[in-house]
């Protein structure tokens, strides 16, 4: 399965990195792409993993996901 999720509050290649390892924490993510200039996490999983759960990940993370 593939989800998308609106990311705000990156303003870095650092903040990047850090929204793609909370997203890659999360059991049942097998990968994640963080586009800075979208704003955006493409992020591939399993069918166990809620988008809820991976917007939790990110907002943990210290940025804001919708
Ligand atoms: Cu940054």
């Amino acid at each position: 399965m593939k989800t998308v999720i609106k990311v705000e509050g990156m303003s870095c290649n650092g903040c990047r990195m850090s929204v793609t390892n909370a997203l890659l924490r999360v059991p049942g993510v097998k990968s994640a792409e963080v586009s800075l200039e979208r704003k955006e996490a493409a992020v591939e999983h399993e069918a166990s993993v809620s988008p809820a759960a991976l917007k939790a990940a990110v907002d943990q993370a210290g940025f804001k996901a919708s």
